[in-house]
């Protein structure tokens, strides 16, 4: 990486401060840009430091900024449709990723993961795998780690899992995994990509620096990926949770197996493992694939996957208060995420949903819901709209709540012993929290005050 002039980091978020960080430990100037005026540029100041070669713009970007940068780093949710994104495309600097940056100071092989649901179990699973085989481990990415914060510690043998949301791959350039995966691609982020074409090929494009001696893990039972995997470049290795494959991993009755070069090993059974749901079943397969891949023994695999609980916010089990178990699904921000959540639980069901709009359709989602939902207690910008639906498909019992306070209370109130609560938003959390994790222990606290 040479700079002369200056970077401009886009963005005075985890993603920006670390990206920072990186840049003045490797002497280049930076400049950090955010459109909010409500920040505080001596607070940010003394965040990172004090540091000699460090700027701060808050508010409007202007052309005497522009004219000190030669490349922006730009932070994954600043759309590129941004006014001020068009200006840096106008005045011809090129726009990397964080993660990008973050690839070209690296070492040591790289895993990158990424799909619709599923990523951030599965890049904790892998990262797992990985760190109880070898020391040198790095988790980061959408899974709320910069990768920027850890790119500079990374040694030739190091291996580096990387969650990568859409947002972070629609700007990167050279990045280039040793080990892809694509999990599932349904829609999401609609509002962002516009298409689901768009929203794809994004996705895909996690591939696109990859050569035939690399991998890319791909879901066989979705159409659109098994196409995709005829022609990418990489080595593809596939899973299913359908049906028994010749090359790949797959679940067969309660079995996980893995057929590899014209060998079929036995993986584990379900029972031994601490996640629900089919598609942990797929994060689980994917995380097999990848680590196989890592040349990591089978054995050492095996005694990850049964020592792995499952991830924070994702079917989480809170607590069972008056025969009602409360599970926090805060993760679960789109209706494919919420539709394995709901179609996880055993018990009849008081459901919460709603939140920010990103512009789904909420059918199939409530469709999933009816058999085990008694209760529908809705919030947030996405409210009406879920309702309005949720009536068309006679869920039967419809409320609306201000707040994630009043929703507890109230699903607290109408739940009876043997029944579930579960907090499944299908709807991002923004607009009235900062992001999926403060609703989930907000969620988690107000249970266990009941
Ligand atoms: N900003 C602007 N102008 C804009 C938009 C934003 O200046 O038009 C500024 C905001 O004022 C704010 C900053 O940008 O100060 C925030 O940047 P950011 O939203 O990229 O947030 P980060 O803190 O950098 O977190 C990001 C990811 N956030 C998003 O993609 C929205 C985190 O994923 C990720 O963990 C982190 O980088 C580290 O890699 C979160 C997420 O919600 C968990 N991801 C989405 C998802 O999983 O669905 C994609």
């Amino acid at each position: 990486m040479k700079i002369e002039k200056a970077v401009l980091v886009a963005g005075a978020g985890i993603s920006g401060k670390n990206a920072c960080r990186l840049l003045l430990e490797k002497g280049v100037k930076a400049v950090l840009y955010d459109g909010n005026t409500g920040l505080s540029e001596p607070e940010i100041r003394n965040e990172l430091g004090n540091p000699d070669g460090f700027s701060v713009v808050l508010g409007d970007l202007k052309a005497e900024t522009l004219a000190q940068a030669e490349l922006c780093v730009i932070s994954p949710g600043i759309p590129l449709d941004a006014p001020f994104v068009q200006l840096i495309q106008a005045a011809g600097i090129p726009i990397w990723s964080e993660v990008e940056l973050a690839y070209h100071v690296a070492k040591g092989r790289l895993v990158a993961i990424t799909g619709t649901n599923g990523k951030t179990t599965t890049t904790a699973l892998t990262g797992k795998i990985c760190s109880d085989w070898q020391s040198s481990v790095f988790v980061v990415g959408n899974i709320g780690n910069a990768y920027t914060k850890e790119a500079l510690k990374t040694a030739e043998e190091s291996i580096t899992v990387a969650e990568v949301s859409s947002f972070q791959l629609e700007t990167i350039d050279q990045f280039h995994p040793q080990v892809s995966a694509i999990l599932n691609i349904t829609p999401d982020h609609l509002n962002r990509h516009k298409t689901m074409e768009n929203y794809a090929l994004v996705k895909e494009s996690v591939t696109k620096n990859q050569t035939a001696q690399d991998v890319c893990v791909l879901n066989y039972e979705d159409e659109r990926l098994r196409e995709f995997g005829r022609q990418a470049a990489p080595r593809v290795l596939f899973f299913s949770s359908k049906q028994e494959l010749s090359e790949g991993a797959y679940l067969a009755g309660d079995e996980i197996f893995l057929a590899l070069d014209g060998k079929k090993t036995l993986v584990c059974k379900i029972q031994d493992l601490n996640l629900l749901g089919a598609h942990n079943y797929e994060n689980v397969m994917a995380a097999v694939l990848i680590a196989v891949s890592l040349h990591i023994p089978m054995d050492s695999i095996r005694k990850s996957l049964r020592e792995f609980q499952a991830v924070e916010h994702r079917i989480e089990f809170v607590e069972e208060k008056n025969g009602v178990a409360y599970y926090n699904d805060s993760k679960g921000t789109n209706t494919d995420a919420a539709i394995q959540a709901i179609k996880a639980m055993v018990r009849p069901t008081v459901l919460i949903g709603g939140g920010y709009d990103k512009g789904a359709e909420y059918d199939e989602w409530i469709k999933a819901a009816l058999p085990k939902t008694k209760h529908l207690i809705l919030l947030g910008a996405t409210a009406e709209k879920i309702g309005e639906t949720a009536e068309r498909y006679h869920i039967p019992k419809i409320s609306y709540v201000e707040n994630l306070e009043e929703a507890v209370r109230l699903a607290a109130e109408c739940a009876e012993p043997g029944d579930a609560v579960l907090l499944s938003p299908a709807c991002a959390s923004w607009g009235m929290f900062p992001n999926y994790e403060v609703r989930g222990r907000m969620f988690k606290d107000l249970v266990r005050a009941l």
